[in-house]
């Protein structure tokens, strides 16, 4: 006979998310949802709580795209829920199983008008993955079961569920929800072959892996499908460091030399986005590899496109039997062109310049980092060189917002970082503007003791936005923030710490103190608002 629980709702909902791995949750308090505070409570599961429902969501999405299981945000009725929506479409274009459990107006009085009385279903269904309402008690741990199956099943992402109130706070005694099954999507093997034969027999081949090989776990089968077919790495996302960064094959600056001469592109794990170009890649043939068929992109021609598990389809390339051409001097010829971009960071990191330009500071940053530091992008140009300049040494340390480009992720990351990995170092680069979002977390961080290092690079302007307005117009509007603001004294009155930087020489002791400090600390470096992020083309 199956086991029994019994207790209230927020009970029922505790006991099936923790048959699926989840350990916290992150909210922001409301009453529709005290039975699920009540549920954590008395068995001692931890709650984070956080100022705005946003950071709830995206500290929950950290958390589903560093561990790879789900992360759960408890958000209330009506606003709570509609704060979270930019968190659930992130984690709905970033493939992230993110559950939101919503407190929802009592049902049995529907339309009298009752307290933040809205349906939120038909405004989370377009960006989660399952989305309903649950309509009764006994039904609470079913439903659970079904959005994180949903969240689970690639391609991975959000799921959504409202409790009505009476739903939540009544008590019922129901059969405990079974181990879960997640169902793997089987590739077409006709399709799998076609892929392998292009990437073997190429004379130039090229692969670029982004987050899904993360999230599917598939990191070692990407490692060894490269290594068997000899083909160089490019990375995007939460794929960036798949291959160590010494890696043989693998690469980051020659991209441009890569994508024009390849003869043909492997995209694996990610969409054919703006990020890429949109897949097109001068003559190159295009191989995408996705994690289901929903994924196949619909915008440009490709050669073959196999849908399924990446482990299966990367193993089944790394065993590919078939004849293979050389690509020895196709790699040394990227491994010149490599070396020759590492050599210009290399210039530009060490720089000496006043006022400071961002490159110096991934450059003192690079020294005090740890090969297995989280490093957190929320910003414009500062985050652009965060991606050009910081080489993760690890898969699944680098945390950007993703395709939805969503600025406010900083401080709600961060603390998804901090819960996953107590001891590491968890480091923010924040652009001034987009501290605006989420700078009052720092008091959430500071109260539970989430220690977490932001280095902010204060150019006083929004300068993703101005410069290109600039160069558009001749003028710009609404792109200027308060220049050399202290934003570390934000930190400061939140029960954190930090400084203020305005030499370059300054940079590593101070990086150095807010690593040591254990408390949130806070970089303000003053930067040089002249300096634009080289945006030549849609590849940045
Ligand atoms: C929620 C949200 N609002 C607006 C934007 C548009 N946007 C993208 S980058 C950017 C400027 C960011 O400025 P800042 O954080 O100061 O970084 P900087 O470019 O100055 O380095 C803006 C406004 C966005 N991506 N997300
Ligand atoms: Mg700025």
């Amino acid at each position: 006979m199956a086991e029994m629980i019994e207790g209230h709702g927020g009970d029922l909902a505790l006991a099936a998310l923790r048959a699926y791995g989840v350990t916290e949750m992150f909210t922001l308090s409301g009453g529709h949802v005290f039975p699920l505070y009540d549920a954590a409570h008395k068995s001692g599961f931890p709650i984070y709580d956080v100022r705005h429902e946003q950071s709830a969501v995206f500290a929950a999405e950290a958390v589903a795209k560093l561990q790879r299981r789900p992360g759960l945000a408890v958000l209330t009725a009506g606003p709570g829920v509609t704060n979270g929506i930019s968190g659930l479409t992130s984690a709905f274009f970033n493939a992230s199983p993110v559950l939101v459990l919503g407190g929802r107006a009592p049902a049995f009085r529907w339309g009298s008008g009752s307290l933040q009385e809205i349906d939120h279903v038909p405004l989370v269904s377009p960006v989660t993955k399952y989305a309903a309402t649950v309509t009764g008690t006994e039904e609470i741990p079913g439903e659970v079961a079904k959005a994180l199956t949903a969240a689970l099943t690639a391609h991975r992402g959000p799921a959504f569920l409202d409790l009505p109130l009476e739903v939540l706070f009544s008590s019922e005694d129901v059969a405990a929800p079974g181990a879960p099954e997640i169902p793997v999507v089987q590739p077409d093997p006709e399709q799998v072959t076609q892929a392998a034969t292009l990437l073997a027999t190429a004379e130039r081949p090229v692969i670029i892996a982004g987050s899904d090989v993360w999230g599917g776990d598939a990191i070692a089968e990407l490692r060894a499908a490269a290594e068997a077919l000899q083909i160089p790495v490019f990375t995007n996302g939460m794929g960036r460091g798949a291959l160590p960064p010494g890696h043989p094959l693998a690469f980051a600056k020659a991209r441009r030399p890569a994508l024009n001469e390849a003869d043909v592109v492997a995209v694996i794990g990610t969409p054919l986005d703006f990020r890429l170009g949109f897949g097109e890649f001068g003559a190159a043939r295009v191989v995408h590899i996705v994690d289901a068929p929903t994924q196949r992109a619909g915008h440009v021609e490709t050669a073959v496109s196999p849908a399924g598990d990446l482990r299966l389809i990367l193993t089944a390339l790394a065993e590919h039997s078939g004849r293979r051409a050389d690509h020895s001097e196709w790699i040394e010829g990227l491994r010149a062109a490599e070396d020759a971009g590492k050599a210009r960071d290399a210039e530009a990191m060490a720089a000496e310049s006043d006022p400071i330009k961002p490159a110096r500071i991934y450059g003192e940053l690079r020294k005090v980092l740890a090969p297995d530091a989280v490093t957190i992008g929320d910003g414009g140009d500062f985050v652009s060189y965060a991606g050009r300049f910081l080489e993760p040494a690890q898969p699944g340390t680098w945390l950007d917002p993703g395709p939805y480009g969503c600025l406010g992720t900083g401080l709600g990351y961060a603390m998804g970082a901090r819960v996953t990995y107590p001891d590491r170092q968890i480091c923010v680069l924040m652009g001034d503007g987009a501290a605006g979002f989420s700078l009052m977390d720092a008091e959430s961080l500071a109260r539970q003791e989430l220690p977490v290092v932001i280095v902010v690079g204060n150019n006083g302007i929004w300068g993703l936005e101005k410069h290109p307005m600039q160069a558009m117009y001749g003028y710009d509007v609404a792109a200027d923030l308060q220049p050399g603001l202290h934003y570390d004294r934000v930190v400061q009155a939140l029960g954190g710490a930090g400084e203020t930087v305005e030499k370059s020489s300054d940079l590593g002791p101070a990086l150095e103190r807010a690593f040591d400090a254990g408390v949130p600390y806070l970089v303000n470096v003053l930067t040089d608002p002249a300096d634009a992020y080289p945006r030549s083309s849609n590849l940045a």
